[in-house]
């Protein structure tokens, strides 16, 4: 038993770890649609051993799919998959575009698998920085409350994309032979200005909006706010682009109801929890570090903290690595609760 399955945006950065992770999890594919730009047709990649020739993506080549994993941009994603889904695939999407439709369920499986049941076709993956985030404080939420979520992140450069990490590694090299170099790419590829990002730290990711959280931080304020059911959290995001090629960390500060909880408390709570894996001793100097994550389909959380001044808070340091929690995995997770569920046609 199979599914006939389509990759849309195969040859990009999370399209490939899409493919790598649909290998190393023995999904059962029993037939397998590789979809692209009309640029990237023609190509072929391996997959089980076998070489997949990448089509150009256009409506009736989901004639037949049944789950469609969509990783090519908001703009491909809206005009097609909703094509898909009128043909009878669910669509697990990577991108931005449907994600706060009260019609789409936003979904990461550790937090909130269930809601792939009110699907109507369609299924948003969060952004990155959001999911390793939800994953690790959804535990402390159902144990502890949680009232209050202050995030800064330290964001890889791969979540833009293949052109970004090209744009690190060659400004790198230039500033290392003392060349001259014109940042092209970095922070926004389609803002009026760029910036060097080698030995540096942008506070921009994704455009402003006009209340002066860029869209990177909104995403984070609201997806996590749609993803746990609890529209009164409080949530604020700082999100920063720095010089790493693969992994985001997130420094956390967290307000939970119950001020008697400790760090050990904490500590035993995420030791155990789904997805999660504990790095926390000081006495030992172990953190968790986006070097040392690269590669790992989990969360890995250290640095915890109760506050010095408020009781009730605490203070976390989260990473994964962006293109597999924080895409591939997720996007993949979602279409392996879809079969155990029950609810794929
Ligand atoms: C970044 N988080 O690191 C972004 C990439 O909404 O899926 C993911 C964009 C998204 O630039």
């Amino acid at each position: 038993m199979g599914y006939h399955v389509a990759v849309v945006g195969a040859t990009g950065a999370v399209g490939q770890q899409i493919l790598n992770t649909l290998e190393q999890r023995q999904f059962p594919v029993s037939k397998l649609t590789l979809l692209s730009s009309e640029r990237s047709a023609g190509k072929k990649v391996m997959f089980k051993g076998q070489e997949v020739t990448i089509e150009a993506a256009t409506p009736n080549k989901f004639e037949g799919v049944q789950i469609a994993l969509f990783s090519a941009g908001g703009s491909v994603s809206k005009e097609l998959a909703p094509e898909a889904a009128k043909r009878g695939a669910v669509v697990v999407d990577n991108t931005s575009f449907f994600r706060m439709d009260p019609n789409v369920p936003l979904v990461v499986p550790e937090v909130n698998e269930e809601d792939i049941r009110n699907h109507n076709g369609i299924i948003a993956n969060p952004n990155c920085s959001t999911i390793q985030m939800v994953v690790a404080l959804e535990p402390i939420r159902k144990s502890f409350g949680l009232k209050k979520v202050i995030v800064s992140t330290y964001q890889a450069v791969s979540g833009a994309g293949a052109a970004a990490i090209e744009e690190l590694k060659s400004q790198s090299q230039s500033i290392l032979n003392n060349e001259d170099f014109t940042p092209s790419i970095l922070p926004v590829k389609g803002d009026d200005k760029h910036y060097q990002i080698a030995f540096n730290a942008i506070p921009q990711i994704d455009k402003f909006e006009e209340n002066g959280f860029t869209f990177e931080e909104l995403k984070m304020i609201n997806e996590t706010k749609k993803i746990m059911h609890d529209q009164q959290l409080q949530v604020a995001a700082t999100c920063v682009r720095l010089p790493v090629v693969t992994g985001h960390s997130e420094s956390v500060y967290i307000e939970v109801e119950d001020e008697n909880v400790t760090v050990q408390d904490m500590k035993m709570l995420l030791e155990k929890a789904p997805g999660v894996v504990l790095q926390d001793d000081p006495n030992e100097q172990l953190y968790p570090m986006p070097a040392n994550c690269v590669g790992s389909n989990d969360v890995y959380v250290g640095r915890i903290r109760k506050d010095l001044d408020n009781a009730k808070g605490f203070h976390l340091w989260i990473v994964s690595d962006n293109l597999l929690k924080g895409a591939a995995w997720n996007s993949v997770q979602i279409a392996e609760s879809l079969v155990r569920l029950g609810v794929v046609k």
